[in-house]
């Protein structure tokens, strides 16, 4: 083991941490990486400093997923009473098929899809003589088994390479039907460097063709949309007790636990709360410019991060009723909360975590961190922009590259009947006067403190290095990384899927997070990774080169 490795948390400043991260890249990729991996500073710059949403290097192992992914696995994956219809090999299929944890309620309808794999299963054959015949019967087969409302097909990189014409089969398939939607994603693996190409994708065809299909008023009183939300683990759930205690009506969550009726009925809301920033911000300013639905930045990760974005929502209403029920709803929420703090700090405090997490986890955890007083001393998303790491301030000054048009970026305006300020110019310039901010997310490096690392798709190397170097008491991320970590002799918590456990989200959520982390790091077992021969060798020896 090289001395290096040997010396303590407290000894390394985080530039060294950097550059011995770097050593074993050759120059041009050295100098690629260095650009991603940023000491915080955390203050607001107008230009952004780190360099996010670029290309993995080829031969780097990247944490990333694909386009499809972000796609199918994300976006729409959540959606309980649409057929997710796959075209494609079936690989891509059984990868995207319920590995999310995100939770689902059939419903009064018990109209849910989720526990089936609709796919093409194309084969080679589909691949020489082209796949549209095979994607119109599977269409046809799943109406006649099913009679769904609406039938959604997503194309995998082979579909794009052979050029198959899926937006054409579908557009005809919904008009044989007459009483099914049927429209298509070109979310092929390949599109983007990452996933998110694949939200900017699915964000695209849920506005164009499900959201404001449906005028009729739903009842309720303050009602909002919740973006970005996708149930993992049953989150929303317990966000929708929250919501339902308060008074709060949730039209639409897009997508956790969602239906093709509250899509189409989302434009009916009064305001957007938006969750995971950048998986879903560009529905938000879509429904703003067309319907004027104005929208905020919430949070409901973290006790008082959740207590923070209830009162944000009932500010927003102002009215009475509403603010005195949320502080009502909080009072009663928060002595448990506190209850289980106070037992658990003691065993948490100064202990220090590492999150690396897809584009919103890594921030939004923090707050759960903060909550038992333990350091994070190192974050970063695998596919996040730079907006979501320094702010929505630095927009203006990213520069767009070839990988990113390559999205398509769909022109909208305010719709000629429909479009309804929700606030008047006066109130809204109110609540902004009073430090209301709408439109804002000051991303993850606002809130890490100063002289942490962020670091931007951060590969299987530089993990294990940098868990070696800086011994986190825990380290969170997906199940990739998992077993290499915890070969390390520290423990890992997958903040994708949970493991198996959740929901995080919300007051009930937070304890139950604050007891996982409890057991994780003050666990024993972690002392056991080595075996009795490899810390007292009866026989050393050492190899010649040494
Ligand atoms: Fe948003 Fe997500 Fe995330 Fe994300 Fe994801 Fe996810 Fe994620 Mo995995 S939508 S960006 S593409 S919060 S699936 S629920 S956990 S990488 S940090």
């Amino acid at each position: 083991m090289a001395t290096a490795t040997k010396k303590k948390l407290v000894q390394w400043a985080p530039a060294e941490v950097k550059a011995a991260l770097l050593e074993k890249y050759p120059p041009k990729v050295g100098r690629k990486r260095a650009k991603q991996i940023m000491i915080n500073e955390a203050r607001q710059n107008e230009t952004p400093e780190l360099t996010a949403n670029v290309r993995t290097i080829p031969g780097i192992i990247t944490m990333r997923g694909c386009t499809y992914a972000g796609c199918k696995g994300v976006i729409m994956g959540p959606t309980r009473d649409i057929v997710n219809l796959v075209h494609g090999p079936i690989g891509c299929s059984f990868y995207a098929w319920l590995t999310r944890r995100n939770q689902t309620d059939a419903g009064p309808t018990g109209e849910n899809y989720m526990n089936y794999c609709f796919s093409t299963d194309m084969q080679e054959q589909d691949i020489i003589f082209g796949g549209e015949k095979k994607l119109a019967q599977a269409i046809q087969e799943a109406y006649d088994l099913f009679h769904p409302k609406s039938i959604a097909v997503f194309a995998t990189c082979p579909v794009g390479l052979i050029g198959d014409d899926i937006h054409t089969v579908s557009k005809n398939m919904k008009e044989k039907f007459g009483d099914c939607n049927v429209y298509a994603f070109s979310c092929e693996g390949y599109k983007g460097v990452s996933q998110s190409a694949g939200h900017h994708i699915a964000n695209n065809q849920v506005f164009r063709h499900l959201v404001g299909l449906n005028d009729e008023v739903k009842p309720g009183k303050y009602k909002i949309n919740l973006l970005g939300e996708y149930n993992i683990g049953g989150d929303g759930f317990e966000i929708d007790r929250i919501f339902k205690k308060c008074g709060i009506t949730c039209i639409s969550t897009f997508s956790g636990n969602s239906t093709y009726d509250q899509f189409a009925s989302s434009h009916t809301a009064d305001l957007n709360a938006v969750m995971c920033h950048r998986s879903i911000n560009y529905v938000a300013d879509m429904m703003e410019t067309k319907y004027g639905i104005p929208w905020i930045k919430v949070n409901f990760i973290g006790a008082k991060a959740t207590a923070k974005s209830l009162r944000k929502i009932a500010e927003y209403f102002g009215e009475k009723a509403l603010i005195d029920t949320v502080e009502k709803v909080i009072a009663e929420e928060m002595p448990g909360v506190e209850a289980a703090l106070a037992e658990i700090t003691p065993r948490t405090e100064g202990k220090t975590a590492m999150m690396f997490v897809g584009g919103s986890r890594a921030h939004h955890y923090k707050e759960l961190f903060d909550e038992l007083k333990m350091k994070t001393i190192s974050a970063g998303y695998e596919f996040g922009h730079q907006d979501d790491y320094e702010g929505r301030q630095v927009l203006p000054n990213i520069q767009v590259d070839a990988d990113s048009r390559n999205i398509e970026e769909i022109e909208v305006s305010a719709d000629e009947t429909r479009f309804k300020p929700r606030k008047s110019d006066k109130e809204m310039k109110a609540l902004e006067k009073a430090g209301y901010k709408f439109k804002q997310y000051d991303g993850l490096a606002a809130d890490m403190d100063k002289g942490t690392l962020i670091i931007d798709d951060l590969n299987q190397y530089e993990a294990e290095k940098l868990v070696e170097l800086m011994k986190p008491d825990i380290f969170c991320a997906g199940v990739k990384e998992k077993y290499s970590i915890q070969k390390l002799g520290v423990p890992m918590k997958q903040l994708h899927s949970y493991d198996s456990g959740g929901p995080y989200a919300g007051f009930l959520g937070a304890v139950n997070f604050y007891h996982e982390i409890d057991r994780l790091v003050n666990s024993k077992v972690w002392g056991f990774m080595k075996a009795p021969w490899q810390k007292n060798p009866e026989l050393s020896a050492s190899y010649v080169w040494e």
